[in-house]
């Protein structure tokens, strides 16, 4: 059963969130992309969000541009852990993003990634996993270690 959901507020938003599923891919850890908007198809990621802890699911990844509301309404709607990956493709350079999911009101968080930071957002979910799976924990350390070129 898939452990991570990456969902996306766009097709669009693809290519740079490919980092975030090759990494989980590298770490071992399953996972499902999907494509639901916020406002495209708002009620489907209201039961997207309801779904997901009977589903399996143990972490959110949001990834979003513009508004980047995806990650804050997915958090309202679930207790899971919520990761937001704002996407830089406005012409704002996605601080638009960065900022509306850094500044969720207070009650309902969402673990702001950086700008584009794809990978970085599949490392923090492992994170969280690790806490409870050893395969995740072992695998996380493996790549602390590769990565230290040691
Ligand atoms: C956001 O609007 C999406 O996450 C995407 O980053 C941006 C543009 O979407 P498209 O017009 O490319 O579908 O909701």
């Amino acid at each position: 059963m898939p452990l991570v959901a990456i969902i996306l507020g766009s097709k669009s938003d693809l290519d740079v969130m490919e980092e975030c599923s090759n990494t989980l891919e590298r770490l071992g850890i399953s996972h499902e992309t999907h494509v639901i908007s916020a406002h495209r198809t708002p009620d489907s990621v209201r039961q997207f969000a309801l779904d997901a802890p009977s589903r399996g699911f143990e972490v959110i990844i949001a990834a979003a541009g513009m508004a980047a509301h995806l990650p804050g309404i997915v958090a309202a709607w679930s207790a899971l852990p919520v990761i937001g990956v704002p996407i830089g493709k406005s012409g704002m350079g996605g601080l638009d993003s960065l900022l509306a999911i850094a500044q969720m009101p207070p009650g309902v968080p969402v673990a702001c990634m950086a700008v584009n930071g794809a990978r970085n957002a599949a490392l923090y979910a492992a994170a969280v996993l690790a806490l409870k799976h050893e395969p995740v924990r072992d695998a996380l350390a493996n790549y602390r270690e590769e990565q230290a070129g040691t």
